[in-house]
């Protein structure tokens, strides 16, 4: 008996609070992380180590454009140094949690680095989040400190910073990069460089977040074992080198801006990276000209805007590639992912663009994939290419968890060397989210090639991706069901010729039947990031159901795209 509550209590250790590590976080369980470092995958390098070494070898070489700053490696390292030194001061410690909400601009990269260096633990999270989500971010890590901009696309963050404080304790600092007004200004942290510890490179070093598909979005820790094997393969599969230029488009924070190779690749590899604010033709055009850009990443509705712009442009000046006036021919590779990118516009990017195309399918919680430059055109264009390493384990299975025929459509599971083992102090949602032998459960449904080459084909997660935003029906749900005249709603999907997807709420209201406009009010007052606020709302008497009972969101969803390709047929 006595055992008995003893295995039990160290089964408890062993899912969840490993002592060494960070609590909360799911370790790689002994034997694959021995395998990952026997391999090479894992070196045990950090990301500060990391940054020191480019910064010894290409002191002078230019590591960051941000408007008019030009950041040297040299430069970059020695603000690194400096504010985590003032970090230290106002007594942020290491493992302490900082939430990091910043635009694309060049200090992104000092705090982070900054934090690594302290081994504070970044929580990145988007522009477009709110009161609601920041607020979660915070209390649910216990964060000492909330980093923001001043301003952004008029946006006013310190407004934001005080709606979040108010209710979070655990909140010592709010550091404003810009104006800072009663918070602390970030250029008062340049302090002498001093030394700290290094952290464990198999412990968390920064915590990514995931779209989710329940409740609040889900909070992924990455560790340097981990994330700089999958950034140090994506460098070499993308042909980085130390004379790429990343445009850096998208979110900075974002896995894929990040590491899919993203910033991190090209600063890995000793290249330089271009911030810019959006990622408009109108923006990002002339860096590409005037930067010598030679690689971005987009999602699927950015490279439609970006497509047509040239083609608009060239239809005038026929086969020239210029594009306003700007010469885009310094580009080489256009990264398209985060949704579907239809083959139809993935064949215009080579012709349009003058540059290849690379597909690339990834998620933050870890499996990347992407389509290789001596593939044939028509696995570039029609798949969304296949995982990084020889060491990711893809599976493709039916409802029961078994193999389905090569071929098939199924959901795609996946464990690897950079592919997490559990969400951060999530124990319950892991259970479901990860199969007993620690696979991951993509929610995706897929069919795999016999080159390896992945299709995506839908999704089993009850989640509406529009075009790169990730909107968890439940988690909008929950905010709707809290208005006084919603009875129930279920939010799916509808098609859209350019976002590949928005969302449409079907609604049973309660008493007064309320005004669309009055539940959008709502939900924004309830301080939710704008993407998640649906696109469209039907009011219904009563939900399908399905045979169990359970709202039929299938059937909504066929609904609602009939009804949306009935309005389009008349005349
Ligand atoms: P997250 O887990 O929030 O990082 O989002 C990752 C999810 O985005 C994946 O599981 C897919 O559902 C979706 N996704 C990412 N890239 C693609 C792509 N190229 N094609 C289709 N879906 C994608
Ligand atoms: O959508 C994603 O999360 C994503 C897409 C492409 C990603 O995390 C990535 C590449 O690394």
């Amino acid at each position: 008996m006595k055992n008995k509550t003893k295995d039990k209590a160290k089964d408890k250790i062993s899912r969840a609070d490993q002592p060494g590590y960070l609590p909360g976080f799911t370790p790689w369980p002994q034997q694959a992380a021995a395998a990952y470092r026997a391999a090479g995958y894992w070196t045990g390098e950090t990301f500060g180590a990391m940054l020191r070494a480019r910064a010894q070898q290409y002191p002078a070489r230019l590591a960051l454009v941000c408007g008019a700053r030009r950041w040297t490696y040299a430069e970059l390292d020695q603000r690194s140094d400096r504010l985590a030194a003032g970090f230290a001061r106002i007594g942020i410690r290491p493992r302490d949690r900082v939430v990091v909400q910043l635009p694309n601009i060049a200090e992104f990269f000092s705090v982070c680095f900054a934090l690594f260096r302290l081994g504070a633990i970044p929580v990145f999270a988007l522009p477009a989040h709110r009161r609601a989500e920041v607020s979660y971010f915070c209390a649910h890590t216990e964060a000492a400190a909330y980093v923001i901009a001043d301003l952004d696309g008029g946006f006013d963050y310190r407004q934001l910073a005080r709606q979040v404080r108010a209710g979070q304790p655990s909140l010592k600092h709010v550091i404003v990069v810009g104006q800072a007004e009663e918070f602390c200004a970030l250029d008062s942290l340049y302090d002498q460089p001093q030394s700290f510890a290094e952290p464990r490179p198999d412990d968390v070093a920064f915590v990514q977040l995931s779209g989710g598909s329940t409740g609040l979005p889900k909070l992924i820790p990455r560790t340097p074992d981990d994330y700089l094997y999958s950034v140090r393969a994506s460098a070499e599969i993308c042909g980085l080198t130390a004379g790429s230029i990343y445009l850096c488009a998208l979110p900075v924070a974002h896995n894929f801006t990040l590491s899919s190779p993203g910033s991190f690749g090209a600063l890995y590899a000793g290249g330089c990276v271009v911030m810019t604010r959006r990622a408009s033709p109108d923006d990002a055009f002339p860096l590409i000209e005037t930067e010598r850009v030679t690689l971005t990443a987009l999602v699927p509705p950015l490279a439609m805007v970006w497509l047509d712009a040239v083609s608009n442009r060239t239809n005038e000046r026929a086969n020239e590639r210029a594009s306003g006036g700007h010469d885009l021919s310094s580009l080489q590779l256009l990264q398209v992912g985060g949704a579907k990118f239809t083959a139809e516009v993935a064949q215009r990017v080579r012709p349009v663009l003058g540059c290849a195309l690379q597909q690339v399918f990834g998620m933050a919680e870890g499996l990347v994939n992407y389509t290789r430059h001596d593939d044939p055109q028509q696995l570039v264009v029609g798949t969304q290419g296949r995982a990084i390493s020889a060491a990711d384990e893809v599976r493709v299975v039916d409802d029961e968890d078994r193999d389905v025929i090569p071929g098939e459509v199924g959901h795609l599971l996946t464990r690897g060397p950079y592919t997490i083992r559990g969400y951060y102090k999530a124990e319950e949602h892991n259970a479901r989210a990860f199969t007993a032998d620690g696979f991951y459960r993509t929610g995706d449904l897929v069919s795999q090639l016999p080159s390896g080459h992945l299709v995506v084909e839908g999704r089993a997660k009850d989640q509406i991706n529009r075009g790169g935003d990730k909107v968890a029906a439940d988690e909008v749900e929950n905010h709707l069901l809290a208005h006084p005249n919603v009875h129930d709603v279920a939010l799916v999907s509808m098609p859209d010729a350019y976002l590949g997807e928005r969302s449409c709420a079907f609604v049973i209201p309660r008493g007064v039947v309320p005004r669309a406009m009055e539940l959008n009010n709502f939900l924004r007052e309830r301080g939710i990031a704008q993407y998640k606020i649906p696109d469209r709302i039907e009011f219904i008497d009563r939900f399908p159901k399905t045979g169990v009972g359970k709202v039929n969101k299938r059937v909504l969803r066929e609904r609602i795209a009939e009804q949306l390709a009935g309005a389009r047929n008349v005349p």
